[in-house]
């Protein structure tokens, strides 16, 4: 896996954990926005309502490195995102 990472035109598949505060203004609405305008390399979504405040979410993404890894920046980065981790791991085509 480490060898099919190490070049960030190969396709990978990670998973994005985010936690957030959905009342934080416009968050909710930017988080949306940003999933459909990556429709392609977004592969499916789980949220959860932590309590009144803060909401996780996971959201795992299947692409080109470099491109999972600017667009899993661009939404850590996002106003309101407490925490952010992304796992990153293959398509598992090159593994036995
Ligand atoms: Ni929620």
């Amino acid at each position: 896996v480490r060898e099919d990472l190490s070049q960030p035109q190969q396709t990978s598949v990670a998973t994005l954990t985010i936690v957030y505060d959905h009342h934080t203004r416009g968050l909710s609405d930017k988080l949306n926005n940003v999933q459909h305008d990556h429709g392609h390399e977004i592969v499916s979504s789980l949220h959860v309502h932590l309590d009144h405040h803060n909401c996780l979410e996971v959201i795992v993404l299947r692409g080109k490195k470099a491109q999972i890894q600017a667009l899993g920046d661009r939404i850590a980065g996002f106003k309101g995102v407490k925490h952010a981790t992304l796992a990153l791991t293959t398509d598992g085509k090159g593994l036995r």
